[in-house]
């Protein structure tokens, strides 16, 4: 049986022939991604970025304006619609599917105006509106699982079985989205790495990937690049854990995940076409 996520203007299969991990390039459009904060030059910062990820054959552009780092405060939704809006629109028709990641429900609406072929929401839609932004779209949906919220949540996270909670989560998600007449072929599932989670709670969650496809019956996208799991087993720096985050990403696609988001594109496309030709 195939199966496939229906992504905006592309499809992709997720299980039976013709499966391909995508990768998911990240592009910040936040004051500390480019030099003076200026409108002009963080969209001349963003474009570039955009077109190094495509020369490196990225298929997906995922595109933020607020951090969500541990302790990131939030950013106003004048804000975050200035920073992300004209990156939409200038980076939609260079030929990769273009993803948001917001959890705002305007910035959404806007968004999908623009022709965005995913929603990325690290909430799991859970905003007041969220579900009715979305509903009437044909983009994919991305649903994450986060216990609290960046400013709280790696304080003390804490859980009696990660693997069962972050599971029962996604499926009260879907089931959410999927009562508002959702299509499931829209849905994809993320385990939120580093999202109100310790080092053993992540790599419990990266070892139950496929049980977490398996349970949710869904494509999965798993998001770890450059984040602390990585530092933890390497002991590297954030800016020098581009090797254990493919490794990572290897051991998710190895276990079926569909997506993975990543910073250093050109290195995990050449990593993932090397270990699908030998599958
Ligand atoms: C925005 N963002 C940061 N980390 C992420 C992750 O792991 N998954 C998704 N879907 N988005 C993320």
């Amino acid at each position: 049986m195939q199966s496939t996520l229906q992504f905006g203007r592309f499809n992709y299969p997720w299980r039976g022939q013709g499966v391909r991990a995508r990768v998911m390039g990240i592009l910040n459009v936040t004051p500390d991604s480019f030099s003076d904060g200026g409108n002009y030059q963080s969209l001349e910062f963003a474009l570039s970025h955009a077109e190094e990820m495509i020369e490196a054959g990225v298929d997906i552009i995922d595109v933020g304006g607020e951090s969500t780092r541990p302790g990131s405060p939030p950013v106003s939704l004048e804000d975050e619609l200035r920073r992300v809006m004209p990156v939409l629109y200038a980076v939609r028709d260079l030929g990769p599917a273009i993803s948001v990641d917001t959890y705002k429900p305007q910035v959404m609406r806007e968004a999908i105006i623009a022709g965005v072929d995913m929603i990325n929401d690290i909430n799991g839609f859970r905003a007041p509106g969220a579900i009715e932004a979305v509903r009437d779209s044909d983009c994919a949906l991305c649903i994450m699982h986060m216990q609290s919220d960046p400013q709280h949540m790696q304080l003390a996270p804490s859980y009696t079985d990660v693997v069962a909670e972050v599971s029962a989560f996604l499926r009260e998600r879907v089931e959410a989205l999927l009562a508002a007449g959702i299509d499931p072929r829209r849905l994809c599932i993320d385990p939120g790495f580093g999202f109100g989670k310790t080092v053993e709670h992540n790599y419990a969650l990266l070892k139950a990937t496929s049980r977490l496809i398996d349970e949710l019956n869904l494509p999965l996208l798993a998001g770890l690049s450059r984040k602390s799991m990585v530092g933890a087993v390497t002991g590297k720096p954030v800016e020098q854990r581009m090797a254990g985050s493919i490794g990572g990403a290897l051991a998710a696609v190895a276990q079926g995940a569909l997506i993975v988001r990543v910073h250093d594109v050109a290195e995990t496309v050449d990593a993932l076409k090397v270990w699908h030709a030998a599958q």
